[in-house]
């Protein structure tokens, strides 16, 4: 099944010339409504006239997230705030978070691209599909969630949690689709068998995983214990949400919502485009939103593009899976956290040494992440050798993380002098995950 045939098996000259003329809109309008583009279209010498095909895209600036952040919190916005009904936010490298207002019409263009995923996973308007990715300000719990309810299935939003009681419902309520990590997806397999619960007690047949880089050899494990096809979901928050791409029951590579999101790939080094087939950075112009709309977006996501015959019969470009990201972000189970707005939190509290390591690691098939700190020596030498002030440091500090950053760390207050020390650059980072 296909959820809009005229537009996920447009022919592709069709495509491009629908493109092309939605590219020239989203310029035009972005130059009489964002004083950031007007200014720099304006320096480059270009008006929303010189863009008349898609092949003109790239006579076009790019848009980076410090732009976002320079730009905090709504000078990107194209609509006025009169026209905005959900706003969204995602880490940005420090401080800020990235803010992206959705127009009444935005929701609706998430909605069918989110149903057209859903679709293309095997789900119908018979199924019920749990939601596990989490609800709030976090992209994937209400986006997957009116896909599911534009669709016509019954959406259980569960958030995320509570894994046993998570399990009961799958059973009880005989759910047939879930969406979530892929990670969670491993964890609530494992927490199944510790309950003596077998597959074959529930009904699960599809599941829609993203919000984090995964593997074939996950896939087919998350399949194996879960007793469902898997499907990748990709997105970001900045051009959407989830529903950017999705893959079909071919499952090999994602199909682009390309009449919404234009895809490219770059050179992250010289910024020059690449053809299809090579790997780069993913860049993204959004060709239909009005909350915020955004020209060459670089997401810092590594893959590529490609074009093939897919005999699901969708004609829509494909990109393979992330192989990786050309900035140092972390994806912690699925919340994106930048080692910079770690550092910000241990560099306001006065008794932390600018010296700290971050260690990630993979237990139980969920992310952990260890933050070692060492106080500063004139704290050390005032009562910061016993236990208990330090014990006390340790919990402020990770309560601070808590709710600024909304992550769970343990953290371990050393002594100075203690972290390890590199001739080389400094290493802030170990991640220990390996990804098989
Ligand atoms: O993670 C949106 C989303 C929610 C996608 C639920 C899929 C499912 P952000 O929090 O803005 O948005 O994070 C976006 O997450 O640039 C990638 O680095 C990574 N990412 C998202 N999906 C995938 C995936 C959501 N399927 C960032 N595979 C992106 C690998 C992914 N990485």
């Amino acid at each position: 099944m296909i959820w809009n045939p005229n537009k996920e098996c447009m022919p592709l000259e069709q495509m491009r010339t629908l493109q092309g003329k939605r590219l020239h809109k989203i310029v035009s309008y972005v130059y009489h409504n964002v004083p950031f583009y007007r200014n720099k279209l304006q320096e480059m010498d270009i008006t929303p006239d010189d863009i008349t095909s898609i092949d003109d895209i790239v006579k076009l600036p790019y848009t980076t997230k410090q732009d976002l952040r320079d730009n905090y919190p709504f000078g990107l916005q194209a609509a006025p705030q009169s026209e905005i009904i959900r706003i969204h936010a995602s880490s940005g490298t420090t401080g800020n978070p990235t803010i992206v207002g959705y127009s009444r019409k935005d929701i609706g263009v998430w909605s069918e691209c989110m149903a057209r995923c859903l679709t293309a996973y095997g789900i119908t308007r018979d199924d019920t599909m749990s939601i596990a990715y989490g609800y709030g300000l976090f992209t994937g719990g209400l986006g997957a969630h009116y896909g599911v309810e534009t669709l016509g299935a019954a959406a259980v939003p569960v958030s995320t949690g509570n894994t046993e009681k998570h399990i009961r419902l799958l059973k009880d309520l005989g759910v047939t689709g879930i969406a979530c990590t892929p990670s969670y997806a491993l964890h609530l397999a494992e927490t199944m068998e510790k309950l003596g619960i077998d597959k074959s007690t529930l009904k699960l047949r599809s599941g829609a995983f993203g919000a984090e880089p995964w593997t074939e050899n996950m896939r087919h494990e998350i399949e194996e214990r879960l007793g469902l096809k898997a499907y990748n979901l990709y997105g970001l928050s900045e051009i959407m949400g989830p529903c950017v791409s999705y893959e079909c029951s071919e499952q090999s590579g994602s199909h682009v919502n390309e009449d919404h999101f234009f895809p490219e790939i770059i050179d992250p080094d010289t910024l020059e485009p690449l053809p299809l087939g090579q790997t780069g950075e993913l860049v993204f112009t959004t060709l239909t939103k009005e909350g915020m709309p955004l020209l060459r977006y670089r997401t810092r996501d590594l893959c590529c593009l490609y074009r093939e015959e897919c005999a699901c019969g969708r004609t829509s470009v494909k990109m393979g899976r992330i192989l990786g990201r050309t900035d140092d972000m972390l994806i912690i189970r699925g919340i994106n956290v930048f080692p910079s707005q770690v550092e910000s939190v241990i560099l306001s509290m006065p008794e932390c040494a600018p010296r700290y390591l971050l260690v990630v690691d993979r237990v139980n098939n969920l992310d952990t992440l260890t933050v070692q700190v060492e106080v500063r020596q004139e704290y050390f030498a005032q009562g910061f050798d016993t236990f208990e002030p330090i014990f006390k440091l340790e919990r402020d500090l990770a309560a601070k993380l808590r709710s600024v950053l909304s992550i769970n760390a343990k953290v371990e207050v050393k002594q100075p002098g203690t972290l390890e020390r590199s001739m080389g650059k400094s290493k802030f980072v170990i991640d220990k995950r390996q990804l098989k």
